[in-house]
């Protein structure tokens, strides 16, 4: 069985992270390995969040993962608290892949045109550096914006989007993917570039009428799940985006707890299903 670590928060309360990445990557039937980079009493849209930093923890976890030997198969890191985290989340990826690991970089810092509570322009300077590491870097509109040094803009036409690709392609990961791109007439989707071949792919859908936090990691665990499926990158992009619309359906047509993020939990049988669709 495949092995993968993540990087990320465990945010106790609010579904995101860690807390999204196990269920959905476990259940795509890949061993997940998680190095939490805070504790917060709840993700960051709850007012008045708890964080404990864990970055000194980094350290004698990594080295007793060294006496074991440990490697992963594929590293994904999501949301970081602070600029020291993303050096030490550099050095994790250095000292745990292999030649053939898939490194995935949810550069997950902002949203809706702002950054998350807590994080500033430094860090997402830093965040740059991380992205360098990846295979794939999976931002949504606003975090390409800000990863690019582009006007953020809430609305914008084609060529917006084909230059925070174009851009983002500078940063250095092989292949740049912006997420939750509005189409205009009610569609959205994924825009994506692989940079060495040039080749571009973009997955269209119906735009459903409310978004929720956490959605992005849902996104994000659900392709990485599908790629170590060994689905294509294309495919797996597909996944991901018709997998978190269904979750935001459903918690849609449930109505309440709308800080807590998606029902994706009622959705797992049809994850399993998209991934073993021929
Ligand atoms: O990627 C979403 C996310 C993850 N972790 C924390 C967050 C958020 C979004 O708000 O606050 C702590």
């Amino acid at each position: 069985m495949k092995r993968i670590l993540t990087i990320q928060d465990i945010s106790c309360i609010g579904k995101c992270s860690i807390t999204v990445a196990l269920p959905i990557i476990s259940a795509a039937g890949t061993e997940v390995a998680v190095l939490p980079t805070a504790l917060l009493s709840a993700h960051t849209m709850f007012e008045g969040f708890t964080v404990k930093d864990l970055t000194d923890q980094i350290e004698p976890i990594c080295s007793h993962w060294k006496k074991e030997g440990f490697r992963f198969d594929g590293i994904y890191t999501g949301y970081l608290a602070n600029e020291s985290q993303i050096t030490a989340v550099k050095k994790v990826i250095d000292d745990f892949r292999n030649e053939q690991s898939l490194i995935v970089v949810d550069p997950a810092m902002a949203d809706n045109g702002k950054l998350y509570p807590g994080l500033d322009m430094g860090f997402a300077e830093k965040m740059r550096s991380l992205c360098a590491e990846a295979d794939i870097i999976l931002p949504n509109v606003t975090e390409a914006a800000i990863l690019t040094g582009t006007p953020i803009r809430q609305e914008y036409e084609a060529d917006y989007i084909d230059l925070l690709l174009e851009k983002l392609s500078a940063l250095g990961a092989k292949i740049c993917a912006v997420t939750g791109v509005d189409f205009g007439g009610g569609v959205t989707g994924v825009c994506a570039l692989h940079c060495g071949e040039k080749n571009r792919f973009e997955h269209r859908q119906q735009k459903l009428a409310c978004s929720y936090p956490g959605t992005g990691d849902v996104f994000a665990s659900t392709f990485m799940g599908a790629m170590m499926r060994g689905l294509s990158w294309t495919k797996a992009l597909e996944i991901a985006a018709v997998f978190t619309a269904r979750c935001i359906e459903l918690t849609m047509a449930d109505g309440k707890d709308q800080w807590y993020s998606v029902h994706f939990e009622q959705a797992i049988p049809f994850l399993l299903e998209l991934m073993e669709k021929p």
